[in-house]
């Protein structure tokens, strides 16, 4: 459906007049807008916190599902390929579908790959190198698989944030991680083990260089590595300091030298192959897995892209029409104000964008969930405070009625619609989609979008587009007067 708006629409009688004190009050506007966002702020603090709560259960919820077999494996790329074959018909020459396409196949080779991949990992100078040379050399694990040791580059050298992104990420690619560590574990160290462990990958501690240590000390580091990582710890020495030897002759002369002393690794060869041998192929389904479920989240967020450049004009043009229905009839009424500006054929347009087919009937169900929904979560009634605010810094009072219920209507209307988009891109990708409206995500979707959308700077750029769009032949003038000025 469109619908061309129709301008200007009641503009008789009504004059805006600007002048340069209004300029000066909008100060004080700004400090009260201020009070009014610290507000929300706590209103809208619970919701999020539910909100991150749910979204990380999710993913755990996926990823819980690891170990996994090959059919669910081969399901999940599947899927991947599905939301990619999405973006292919609804934007046939996207510049990333040649590369989504192409990891498809990768993904089914991946599934019989025989080599174990594994990440040798750790801060600086902790013995990776030495490890994986004392590996090659002495250890045959007999699994019939090949093994390839990948060092990874030192992490915790820079205290910035994220800077060891790019090294973790090339671990998190690996099989299996081999996490050195040359004591008991920093903050830093046991903060990084237990995000890799979220997410599901799998690790081995090894406590390396045990040999610089005396026996007692070496028993108590262990027993606290222990207490923060009930399983998966190994101690080694791959490269023990050499020890004096003396020797006592009979002739009661003593002889000295150094000796240095072999690797000490059996514990880590010992678990590390059973591990290996039992969940080889475990491991490489699950990394299978992982990489299935990274691609579709990448091709599902350049699908959301697409849908959403088709999405904002939609909410753009119903945010007009809205306005100006309610600047023309302005009702006091709070509750018509939130119903009306939720047409119900803005949720049918969008919800066809993102192949969410709604009837007429259902959409206006929703419309009436989400209207409800934003005067219980007060938004309609803090919004139309605070555009209140910002119009009568604008000079409006004359036309304050029709001006605050027509902007508050086209404000109301772009949450509406900005959290149904929001809404329908966490949404998995139908397939048969007709599957219920989940009002308490949708709730807490509409918290956060208000949140978003309620600085300030936003509103008052809104309310001037809602002024130039509601009384066009004054505002426009006066507005870009009153800038110029500024
Ligand atoms: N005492 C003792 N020293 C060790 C042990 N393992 C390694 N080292 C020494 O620790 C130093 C660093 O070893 P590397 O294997 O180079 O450590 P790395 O983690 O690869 O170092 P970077 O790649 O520079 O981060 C070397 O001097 C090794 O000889 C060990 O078990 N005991
Ligand atoms: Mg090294």
């Amino acid at each position: 459906m469109v619908v061309k708006l129709q301008r200007p629409i009641l503009v008789g009688g009504l004059g805006l007049s600007f002048s340069l004190w209004i300029l000066q009050s909008w100060h004080d506007s700004i400090v009260q807008l201020g009070e009014y966002s610290v507000l929300s702020l706590l209103l809208v603090g619970g919701g999020l916190l539910l909100l991150k709560q749910n979204r990380s259960k999710q993913d755990s919820h996926i990823l819980d599902s690891l170990p996994v077999d090959r059919e669910t494996v081969e399901s999940a790329i599947a899927k991947t390929e599905t939301v990619i074959n999405h973006l292919a018909g609804e934007a046939e020459n996207h510049h990333a579908l040649a590369q989504l396409r192409e990891r498809i196949p990768q993904l089914y080779t991946e599934l019989d790959r025989q080599e174990i991949h594994l990440a040798v990992t750790g801060g600086k100078s902790v013995g990776k190198t030495t490890l994986i040379q004392v590996l090659t050399s002495n250890w045959r694990p007999g699994i019939g698989r090949k093994i390839c040791l990948q060092e990874i580059a030192p992490l915790f050298i820079e205290v910035s944030e994220n800077s060891d992104a790019p090294a973790l990420a090339q671990a998190k690619a690996t099989d299996f991680i081999l996490f050195l560590t040359n004591g008991d574990l920093t903050d830093t160290e046991f903060q990084t083990i237990q995000q890799l462990q979220a997410e599901k990958h799998r690790l081995m501690l090894v406590f390396n260089k045990q040999d610089q240590y005396l026996a007692d000390e070496r028993a108590s580091i262990l027993l606290a590595l222990k207490q923060r990582m009930q399983e998966n710890i190994v101690a080694i020495s791959t490269s023990p300091l050499p020890v004096k030897i003396r020797k006592h002759n009979d002739d009661g002369s003593v002889q000295e030298w150094m000796e240095q002393p072999a690797p000490d690794i059996e514990q880590l060869t010992q678990q590390l192959g059973e591990t290996l041998a039992q969940q080889g192929q475990q491991l490489v389904w699950a990394t299978t897995m992982r990489k299935a479920l990274l691609l579709k989240a990448e091709a599902k967020n350049y699908l959301n892209g697409v849908r959403c450049d088709r999405a904002n004009p939609v909410i753009e043009q119903y945010q007009w029409i809205a306005a100006a229905a309610a600047f023309a009839n302005p009702v006091p009424a709070l509750d018509i104000l939130a119903t009306a500006a939720i047409n119900a054929q803005m949720i049918v347009d969008l919800g066809n964008i993102y192949q969410q087919k709604f009837s007429l009937e259902q959409a206006k169900t929703v419309a009436g969930e989400m209207g409800s929904l934003m005067l219980k979560l007060g938004l309609v009634e803090l919004s139309s405070k605070v555009i209140g605010t910002v119009l009568k810094s604008h000079a409006v009072t004359y036309v304050a009625g029709g001006a605050v219920q027509g902007v508050s209507a086209a404000y109301l209307t772009r949450l509406a619609g900005l959290s149904l988009v929001e809404y329908f891109q966490q949404q998995e990708i139908a397939v048969n989609s007709a599957t219920g409206f989940n009002v308490e995500i949708l709730g807490q979707t509409l918290q956060k979008v208000f949140q978003q959308n309620q600085q300030v700077g936003f509103l008052q750029w809104f309310v001037k587009q809602g002024v130039k769009r509601l009384l066009p032949e004054v505002a426009e003038e006066k507005i870009f007067t009153a800038e110029t000025v500024a």
